[in-house]
């Protein structure tokens, strides 16, 4: 118990806790240090591809002021910090040539994190592939998983002395089917052929940038990072049962099944052949050695959870996905907060699949709160879903699962991709005329749950914090 009659949930004592941010969203600085030019670049430039018509060539200016952000962290007290290295910072034609500029930014990024004690966990894709590998095909062209394996190696073999641990991939659905299929995302494209070559190329990069930082970094500690979304159907009908089924396949099992068991899921591959996405029975695109390449063993799955899926059959007989009743409430987003999903998917994954670690990568909620008259931002809701979640994540240890830290999303409020800076995730609040920080009450109440290591069932009243803008020297 915590405080008079509230249950606390607690954390063992070696629990990581972070905050997760990416390059194409907080850095910026796209035309300074040598940087090359991103496919997110490129699609932000397209008009009407960005719902405020903003681009990320600014951002949070992190480029420059990583210093006052490395600061912010050790405010908060975290332990670890997920970002993501931007391929075009560092090989600005994807391969080749290296920008030495783009490795001493990263190095002296993570020399910073070490001296402040916080454990560098940067990711090497976070979705901002190289114009110039777009140019040739870009994810569905095979000969981005060379480039893929040459970018791991450059940066392990730079950064490997001081880094042990390595995600490869963010979220391959969302790469595959945003960006591919349906072309929501860089690069715009509509193909869902396409998409599923990309899902592969992307799986089988993943298998061979594990061997290249495995060579690289002896040691390493190397995993990947999956979008879980659990699928419930709207009722017990064969028909919405069967809708949630199909969602899991497509959206989950594609990459877990590969990572994990060496084959892609039978009954969603004959989803994908049902609606004409597959020629033939065949994934032509998968060659000899392939799978195993995937399966190659890592020691942790990053799991990113949001939210989950409501799944109904509708009149044409298709898979769709239903809004929640109206009682549930909702993010920015449009997703529902659903805490009890993620303790549902941490058992799941451990159950099913069986990491060896795994890492909630990202978990937090878009709310739009304004400051009070008193300047403070105060994000009820925010700490809600951050409480909900973080003690449905403690259950699930008392339950078994070998979760070893959690990465709030995010640091930052930030480029939320095509929505611009309209949905605002960030625990600090920037003004992105001139690039301020302000922690919200969220950062507080995060703060707070670090030093004890544990969060309360219910609300802390008290959790106020004050109005001023950040300022490191305090
Ligand atoms: O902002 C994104 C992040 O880049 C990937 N995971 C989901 C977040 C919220 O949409």
């Amino acid at each position: 118990m915590g405080r008079a009659g509230v249950t606390r949930y607690a954390f063992p004592d070696n629990f990581l806790w972070g905050v997760a941010t990416s390059a194409p969203q907080i850095e910026g600085g796209r035309h300074e240090g040598g940087r090359g030019v991103s496919i997110w670049d490129r699609y932000a430039d397209t008009p009407g591809a960005i719902a405020d018509g903003s681009h990320a060539d600014v951002a949070c200016d992190h480029f420059h002021r990583w210093r006052e952000d490395i600061e912010l962290m050790r405010w908060l007290g975290i332990n670890a910090y997920r970002f993501s290295l931007a391929w075009p910072r560092i090989l600005p034609n994807g391969t080749g040539a290296v920008n030495a500029a783009g490795l001493d930014f990263y190095d002296a990024l993570v020399d910073g994190l070490l001296e402040a004690g916080i454990e560098p966990y940067p990711t090497l894709y976070h979705w901002d592939l190289p114009q110039a590998l777009q140019d040739r095909g870009g994810w569905g062209e095979r000969s981005v998983v060379d480039a893929f394996a040459e970018y791991a190696d450059v940066v392990t073999r730079r950064l490997g002395d001081r880094v042990r641990n390595w995600t490869t991939i963010n979220e391959p659905w969302c790469i595959a089917v945003l960006g591919h299929e349906e072309g929501h995302h860089a690069p715009g494209h509509k193909d869902p052929a396409e998409g599923l070559r990309v899902a592969h190329h992307l799986l089988l990069a993943h298998g061979r940038a594990v061997r290249a930082i495995r060579d690289a970094v002896p040691g390493a500690k190397i995993g990947i990072v999956h979008n879980h979304t659990p699928a419930h159907p709207a009722t017990d009908s064969h028909g919405d049962t069967d809708a949630a089924r199909w969602f899991d396949g497509f959206f989950n099992r594609w990459f877990l099944d590969p990572l994990f068991r060496g084959r892609y899921p039978a009954d969603a591959v004959a989803d994908r052949i049902a609606s004409g996405h597959l020629e033939g029975p065949e994934m032509h695109f998968v060659q000899a050695g392939d799978l195993a390449a995937i399966a190659t063993p890592i020691d942790f799955l990053g799991v990113n959870y949001y939210s989950r899926v409501i799944m109904s059959q509708n009149v044409d007989g298709r898979p769709e996905a239903v809004k929640a009743a109206p009682d549930h409430e909702l993010t920015d987003m449009g997703w529902e907060v659903h805490p009890e999903g993620l303790h549902e998917t941490l058992l799941h994954l451990h159950r099913e699949y069986g990491p060896p670690e795994i890492f909630i990568t990202e978990n937090g909620a878009a709310y739009d709160d304004p400051p009070g008259p008193d300047g403070l931002i105060d994000d009820v809701r925010r700490i809600d879903y951050l409480r909900t979640h973080l003690s449905a994540a403690s259950r699930a240890i008392a339950d078994g699962v070998p979760l070893a830290g959690y990465f709030a999303w995010s640091l930052l409020d930030n480029f939320e991709w095509a929505h611009g800076y309209q949905k605002k995730f960030g625990l600090v609040a920037v003004d992105f005329d001139t690039c301020e920080r302000t922690p919200k009450n969220s950062a507080h109440w995060y703060r707070d749950a670090v030093a004890a290591n544990a969060v309360d069932a219910a609300a802390t009243p008290s959790t106020r914090g004050d109005s001023r803008v950040f300022d490191s020297r305090n």
